[in-house]
């Protein structure tokens, strides 16, 4: 019995999920445990609040990158120490990182990767590799005149999409590396790789700067996203000298190396392959299961994001979405909002409620809210673009608490629908997925505005399971074995049949009118008026 390991390097919390599969027989498949912390608890040393650092302008948010090495040598350590199972058997381990945040380090870390001291922990010995003290991530949004600049140097907006997939984004990787190159160009030039989250933890894990899988390259705008390769136009475009700061591309199933004896000799971990990393959301397209088209996934975690495949790229032509290369080799399409759980927590917390009594409040009042709504811009946006934070209530009393949380889920289910229109797909079955997928009330609101059917998986945690799926499909190509994706999935990702929650039709016939009010609120908040 083979065991597959996963982990998921989030904005709050680390991750780890274990598979276990009969890989002679292909008999038995398992989840065998998950496991998880989150830093504000684990490590309060960082003195981070939800996972980031932020500070006096709501677009900067960082987050330490030595807090995210130290997450990974504690989630190992736990593991062995608290997880009675044979650790022999892993044979493999891959991994998944919130996307785009980048981490910086200096010449030293070559060295240092490949001589980490067991008996040290292994925060202590990083103390001096970093060039960039903190990283900038996903909910980073101060970059704009970054994006303007490298979308003028490309040809516009759509010509960005069409050779990287995304428009130049403010939280993405290029305009973040030309920021800090322009206003810290003394660090940049100390910089010797620049790493994602994802990359950097695989290469403490085997001890190599390690490459980027193109699923996680694709939220860089520095990808040529035909050809899986950097765009040297991209690259010259963002900052000097980058061409030699990045790592390697390579494919998703790349087996980077094993566990070094770092891992080894500290934690008796064996050799295991260590499989390329790659990105939350990509990593929850296989753990979702969505490896072929039709069907989409929601995700409602720290961001909120809508995603599905696509065989072939098309970049959303009103630079609202995203086409990123899926580690299955395919695309995806995806749509992210920042004022996901942190919003749904505000509106919890600003009426002294807990979640059960969130959920009744939604279950108890009429779905369109009498025509009320909020645009819940709690911080900066990403999807449509806000930059200066705030909420706007229109017909909605803010002393109303039961109103205000069904308009906040109401919103961002409102949010997801319009917003998702570029892919071009008839929704009909949705998958449900991330922490607030277990809310049942807030999956009717999904329902509804849809006007598909929901399902819930098995777990709620789909980026750890599909890192791990992603260990298990590249062990097995690699000894010579392949499986179709069908065939790593199986069993795996099966939704929980007996959890669909289908459209009422009069909600649906409600939410199809207030949509428009939603979308006609939302342009006039956008255009100032
Ligand atoms: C994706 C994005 C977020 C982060 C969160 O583009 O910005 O979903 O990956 O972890």
């Amino acid at each position: 019995m083979a065991i597959y390991l996963g982990l998921d390097s989030s904005t709050q919390s680390v991750t780890a999920t274990a598979v276990e599969i009969d890989a002679i027989h292909d008999g038995r498949r398992a989840i065998l445990f998950e496991r998880s912390f989150r830093y504000d608890d684990t490590l309060p040393h960082y003195g981070t609040q939800h996972g980031v650092l932020r500070s006096s302008d709501p677009r900067t948010v960082h987050a330490p990158p030595r807090m995210w090495s130290e997450a990974l040598d504690r989630i190992m350590s736990d593991l062995v120490r608290e997880i009675d199972i044979d650790w022999s058997r892993l044979r493999a381990i891959s991994g998944s990182a919130q996307q785009h945040g980048s981490v910086y380090v200096n010449g030293r870390a070559h060295q240092r990767l490949g001589a980490l001291d067991p008996s040290q922990p292994l925060a202590d010995q990083l103390q001096d590799v970093f060039s960039r003290g903190t990283s900038p991530i996903w909910m980073d949004s101060s970059t704009t005149s970054q994006c303007a600049a490298i979308e003028a140097a490309l040809g516009g907006p759509r010509a960005v999409a069409r050779l990287t997939g995304s428009r130049a984004f403010e939280r993405f990787t290029g305009p973040q590396i030309r920021k800090f190159a322009e206003e810290e160009p003394d660090a940049y030039a100390a910089t010797d790789r620049v790493h994602l989250v994802s990359s950097w933890l695989a290469s403490l894990l085997t001890g190599a700067h390690a490459a980027i899988d193109p699923g996680d390259g694709s939220g860089m705008n520095l990808m040529d996203l035909a050809m899986k390769q950097w765009s040297a136009e991209a690259v010259r475009a963002t900052a000097p000298d980058l061409d030699a700061k990045l790592p390697p591309l390579a494919e998703s199933w790349t087996i980077l190396g094993t566990l070094s004896a770092y891992w080894q000799q500290k934690y008796g971990f064996p050799a295991a392959r260590v499989v390329a990393w790659s990105g939350d959301n990509p990593c929850s397209l296989v753990g979702t299961g969505l490896v072929r088209e039709g069907i989409v996934a929601i995700s409602l975690g720290t961001s909120d994001t809508i995603f599905g495949i696509m065989p072939t790229p098309r970049p959303s032509e009103d630079g609202t979405g995203h086409v990123f290369a899926s580690p299955t080799g395919a695309y995806m399409g995806m749509s992210v909002f920042k004022n996901g759980s942190l919003a749904r927590e505000r509106v919890r917390d600003a009426y002294g409620m807990t979640w059960p009594a969130f959920s009744a409040a939604l279950a108890r009042t009429p779905a369109g809210n009498g025509g009320a709504t909020m645009l819940p811009w709690f911080d900066p946006e990403i999807t449509p673009l806000v930059l200066e934070p705030g909420i706007r209530r229109h017909e909605l009393d803010a002393a109303d608490a039961d109103a205000n949380v069904r308009a906040v889920v109401e919103a961002q289910m409102m949010s997801l629908a319009l917003h998702s229109r570029w892919m071009g797909v008839k929704i009909s079955t949705i998958y449900a997925t991330g922490g607030a997928s277990a809310n049942r009330d807030v999956l009717q609101v999904m329902a509804d505005v849809f006007d598909a059917d929901v399902l819930q998986l098995q777990t709620g945690n789909s980026a750890a399971l599909g890192a791990a799926l992603r260990a298990f499909h590249a062990d097995r190509l690699a000894g010579g074995h392949p499986l179709a994706w069908e065939d790593v999935i199986a069993e795996f990702v099966l939704p929980r049949l007996e959890s669909r929650l289908r459209p009422q039709p009069a909600n649906v016939a409600t939410y199809q009118r207030l949509i428009d009010v939603y979308a006609g609120r939302e342009r006039e908040a956008l255009s100032g008026a």
